[in-house]
């Protein structure tokens, strides 16, 4: 029932709060006011966490009056809006963000300071929400920032963990992985909302019934759960926006389902209760490789289902006509995570809201479109029949009417060509759902994430759906926030470029071409080394403080961070680093050839991924032994900070000369670490290989390190058989550092702890690592070369950023906008 709606008659309380004044005294009167009032104690006796805590309400009450405004809008203006649904969500530190956002960052710095504070102390105690595994879930995390910026409509929708990613340790090399208990100490960023929250139902049974002669279909779910929403802050950059993202976390619902669960038994009752609750306990850490585990189904149900009935039911006014939901939402996809939604909201139409199939299936092929974000075909979401069956009984029975019809208009197409059928249908010949399929079938739109891998997904992986549907194939290149990734991770650079083409370019990208011209001023080139030497220094004193690690500071800053996976091929750039301290302790080469770099690593491996944690083993028992070494004189140095997030990532993109984008060919979706690196002046290494494509086209040949097979050689190789051993046989260099791993050089002269991996690569190497060796060594040479000239390398990082302006997430939300969302900017 809706409350009814309050009649004010005090001026003060027909608008929204106004914010409080942005000055020094308004903040620090605010600040004050939080820290007594909110946290209940006196600036004397403050924990740290106090003043946190203060400090966030006190960004936050600067954004409330907008957000509230916002909201408002969102339900009462006939706009279109974004509902992005995704399982992650990786959104970093969002006390800096929302400092810069709201333009207050220097006021709070002061206002903290005159209450004898150092804000820097206060800002190191936030940790941050890692509700994401990689690259997907901080593309929305950038996406949303992005919308806001630009004054688009969006709710961002997914999954509040009470666990996120795991905390990567090492022990003894080895990864061992800990709870990441990020809301031990509350969040301050966040208003939960239990009084609004849905009940979501699962399992049971379907049964038909005669609706005024019409047969119908009815699901008698088993048991239910409670979705609480979260509503975070999503503020644009200096613009006064902001959206909302909206997490759901599971509650146990009291009464029916504890009693259909359990005949009375106390014991039991509680059991189901945390059965329920686990939904939202923890994030799955496998970044490609799916389990098909039932709590993973539950998880996505359970939010989809959530987000789908919050938009329809509440935001939507009461009496909307849903033949024109398409006018008011587009539900993007982001992977087939959310799929299921795609049943949901059938089940939505014809069994709540009663709404003939084909009407329905009108309204929902139009409100849906699907992003894809990988070639690997183990990453592929396939549902068995048995379990959705279990525990979407009527779900199921949707996806198969879907399927039977979308089968019959393919034989009309093509008459009974029974392979094409097979081929072609979303129920596997086992039976499972092809999650990607359903998502392809009933999206209006479905997109890569580069333009190799959208050329890839329509001929290799759905080529046939490429036929079947013309038009609904399109490509939107990924980017990544400035705001984040060079505004606050790189504030030296940040003001060298505003100082040179003035303001504007972190809300125009493309702007950053005007720096073009200073790439051949002298004086810009030693300022923008200076801003990259402090960044290092800035890198040096973190993974001191954090790891106790020391980086010298004349050494090239060579640098692999993204998840260990082996088509990632970490392991190829651990043999070229083995052979050149080979070449060293074998007399080869003197030292003092060798150009000094220090190479950081950053990769957490998933947990049941043995091979991928036997390589993080191996890249530390390496370094352990290379970094102690006396015969390196220092010239080289592995570094491998454990625990790589978005806090790191923020320092160590920028302090990066090199970045190692090594991929093989046609694996990696598009990456984009990559354009963060470009973006702020390394130079890349990096294979043809998803987004590198078109980094490389911009920057220019010339001022990127290209090496390996394209993808059309990988297919060809694969073809005629690939024998990895041949390619041993041919590059000395790599037979010996096989060898010396082999010796036990790097294991206390026990070779059988990293023989799996030798061996693996010798015999197998799937992702082709060793016929990519001597190509990799080769431009490696490059790199050397162009390092050692050190203006001429300056240049080239100077254009690096110049022509990278592209891969901004604004432009790839206006392509969104463009070719699929149809959803502009809201004055
Ligand atoms: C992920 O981070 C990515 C793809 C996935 O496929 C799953 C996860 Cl968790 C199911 C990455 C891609 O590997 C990367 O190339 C891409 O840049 C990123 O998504 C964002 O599109």
């Amino acid at each position: 029932s809706t409350p009814s709606r309050p009649q004010p008659t005090h001026p003060l309380a027909v608008a929204p709060v106004t914010a409080p004044e942005a000055t020094v005294d308004g903040f620090v009167e605010q600040f004050l006011r939080n820290l007594n009032n909110g946290r209940g104690v006196a600036l004397s006796a403050s924990t740290p966490n106090d003043r946190y805590f203060a400090l966030a309400a006190t960004v936050r009450d600067y954004l409330m009056a907008r957000w509230l405004e916002d909201v408002r809008r969102q339900r009462t203006a006939q706009s279109k809006g974004v509902a992005y649904l995704s399982a992650e969500y990786l959104l970093g530190r969002q006390l800096d963000n929302n400092l810069l956002a709201t333009g207050l960052t220097e006021i709070a710095g002061e206002a903290l300071a005159a209450c004898g504070l150092d804000i820097d102390e206060v800002r190191a105690l936030e940790i941050e929400p890692g509700l994401g595994n990689g690259g997907l879930g901080r593309l929305a995390a950038c996406f949303i920032d992005s919308l806001a910026t630009m004054g688009v409509p969006n709710i961002g929708y997914g999954i509040r963990y009470e666990y996120g990613i795991f905390r990567q340790t090492f022990v003894d090399g080895q990864q061992v992985e800990q709870a990441d208990s990020w809301l031990s100490l509350g969040s301050p960023w966040e208003f939960p909302h239990p009084e609004a929250a849905q009940t979501i139902s699962f399992g049971g049974h379907t049964e038909t019934y005669d609706d005024d002669g019409v047969v119908r279909s009815r699901w008698i779910p088993a048991w239910n759960v409670q979705a609480v929403p979260h509503n975070y802050m999503v503020p644009g950059y200096h613009n006064g926006r902001v959206n909302t993202l909206r997490l759901w976390s599971a509650q146990a619902t009291q009464g029916f389902d504890l009693r259909t669960f359990n005949s009375g038994d106390y014991q039991e009752a509680v059991r189901a209760q945390t059965y329920a609750e686990n939904i939202s306990k923890v994030l799955y850490p496998e970044d490609s490789t799916p389990q098909g585990k039932e709590l993973r189904l539950q998880q996505q149900y359970f939010f989809v289902a959530a987000s789908i009935s919050d938009f329809v039911n509440l935001i939507l006014p009461r009496d909307f006509d849903l033949t024109r939901l398409p006018e008011r939402v587009i539900f993007q996809l982001n992977d087939t995570h959310p799929v299921i939604g795609v049943p949901e909201l059938m089940r939505v139409l014809v069994d709540e809201k009663g709404l003939e199939w084909d009407a329905a299936w009108a309204i929902t092929r139009e409100c849906f479109a699907y992003t894809c974000h990988t070639l690997l075909p183990e990453a592929l979401e396939v549902w068995p029949s048995d379990l959705l069956g279990r525990l979407l009984p009527r779900h199921l029975e949707i996806i198969y009417r879907i399927n039977d019809e979308f089968l019959d208009e393919v034989r009309e197409r093509y008459g009974d060509d029974e392979d094409r059928i097979r081929r072609m249908s979303i129920i596997a010949p086992d039976g499972a759902v092809r999650m990607a399929f359903l998502a392809t079938v009933a999206g209006s739109k479905v997109n890569g994430v580069a333009e190799l891998h959208s050329q890839l997904l329509r001929e290799k992986v759905l080529p046939d759906f490429d036929e079947f549907f013309p038009g609904k194939f399109t490509n939107v290149t990924n980017g990544v926030t400035p705001r984040r990734f060079v505004k606050l991770a790189n504030p030296g650079l940040s003001r060298l470029i505003t100082d040179t083409i003035g303001p504007g370019w972190l809300t125009d990208l493309d702007r950053l071409r005007e720096l073009e011209p200073f790439a051949d001023d002298a004086s810009f080139r030693q300022a923008f080394a200076s801003v990259k030497a402090a960044n290092k220094r800035a890198l040096a004193k973190t993974l001191h403080a954090r790891d106790g690690f020391t980086v010298d500071d004349g050494h090239m800053l060579d640098v692999m961070v993204k998840r260990l996976h082996e088509y990632k091929r970490q392991t190829l750039k651990l043999l070229h680093i083995v052979s050149q301290y080979d070449a060293i302790v074998s007399g080869r080469v003197s030292p003092a050839e060798v150009t000094p770099r220090t190479f950081v690593f950053g990769a957490k491996a998933a947990p049941g991924y043995a091979m991928a944690k036997r390589i993080i083993h191996l890249i530390n028992a390496v370094g352990e032994v290379v970094n102690s070494d006396p015969r390196v004189e220092g010239r080289l140095a592995v570094l491998f900070p454990p625990n790589y997030n978005v806090t790191l990532a923020e320092r160590v993109v920028p302090a990066a000369d090199l970045s190692e984008q090594i991929s093989l060919a046609g694996k990696e979706a598009s990456g984009t670490g990559n354009m963060k690196f470009a973006l702020n002046g390394a130079l890349t290494i990096g294979t043809d290989d998803g987004a590198n494509v078109e980094i490389r086209q911009l920057v220019g040949d010339e001022n990127f390190f290209l090496f390996g097979m394209t993808e059309p050689e990988v297919a060809t190789l694969a073809e005629t058989g690939y024998h990895p051993i041949d390619f041993v046989r041919a590059d000395e260099n790599l037979q010996s550092a096989l060898d010396l791993i082999s010796s036990g050089a790097f294991s206390c002269g026990d070779g059988s702890v990293f023989e799996p991996v030798v061996s693996n690569l010798v015999h197998h190497d799937p992702f082709m690592a060793l016929a990519d060796f001597t190509s990799y060594a080769a431009a490696q040479q490059k790199v050397d070369a162009l390092y050692a000239d050190t203006e001429a390398w300056t240049r080239s990082a100077i254009l690096n950023v110049a022509r990278s302006g592209f891969f901004s997430s604004d432009r790839s939300m206006r392509d969104y906008i463009d070719r699929i969302w149809h959803t502009p900017p809201v004055r």
